[in-house]
């Protein structure tokens, strides 16, 4: 049967191992590391550290599940010429996408910044997703490779919360997914916006979708493996 309850808020979520996907989002050096795209930005980027060793324990758990997991990084080819000028403009950086960095060019595709971190570095078989944009379904096969697998729900984790997670929570929930974010497995620059923007995907009812945490995701998953 493969199949559970993950404990959530606004009220419990119905799942099952072999139509659920992890989406990892954005678990790139650019947005962790110092001396990336989000540093260029004026953050700290010691702030989203917190989210990796949860973000580590799901994924272990759902790989020994054999569920599908798929993970996204945010970038540009090269050339640029999948960048929008709005984007390479907007905030005024000191460095702007492109421009060169400690860790090579900043969110640009093949470059050490826009690689995934080691800690959760994908295994072969595991779809990685490139996007230009925050949410993951914009100008991406992730729609189509869903729908090939039969996909209904999505544990999302990663960063950051209020960009491209909400994002992908929000896209995803227009295309008919149910979506699930642990709150310990996705951080902020900005704690409080985390805060809020989990607020809002649970409020309502769920209007986009659920909220939980590492420990109930992980117990819920193993135990349906054991069915
Ligand atoms: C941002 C992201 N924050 N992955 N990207 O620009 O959330």
């Amino acid at each position: 049967m493969r199949n559970g309850k993950i404990k959530a808020e606004p009220y419990d979520l119905d799942f099952d191992l072999d139509s659920t996907a992890l989406v990892m989002i954005d678990m790139q050096r650019d947005f962790v590391e110092p001396g990336g795209f989000g540093e260029s930005l004026g953050n700290d980027v010691s702030l989203l550290r917190s989210s990796i060793e949860p973000c580590k324990e799901v994924l272990e758990t759902a790989r020994k599940a054999g569920m599908f997991i798929i993970h996204t990084r945010e970038g540009h080819r090269p050339d640029l010429a999948d960048l929008q000028p709005a984007k390479k403009a907007r905030g005024n950086p000191t460095r702007k996408i492109g421009d060169p960095g400690p860790m090579g060019r900043l969110l640009v595709r093949g470059e050490p910044g826009h690689e995934i971190i080691p800690e959760l570095a994908p295994l072969p078989g595991e779809p990685v997703i490139d996007k230009p944009g925050k949410g993951a379904f914009y100008e991406t096969d992730l729609l189509g490779i869903l729908r090939n697998r039969n996909i209904k729900k999505l544990i999302v984790c990663g960063v950051t919360t209020e960009v491209c997670v909400h994002t992908t929570v929000r896209e995803a929930n227009d295309r008919g997914f149910d979506a699930l974010v642990p709150e310990d497995c996705t951080a902020s620059y900005f704690p409080e916006y985390k805060r809020v923007a989990l607020e809002m995907i649970k409020a309502q009812g769920g209007i986009f979708g659920w909220v939980s945490n590492s420990d109930n995701v992980t117990s819920a998953i193993e135990a349906a493996a054991k069915k």
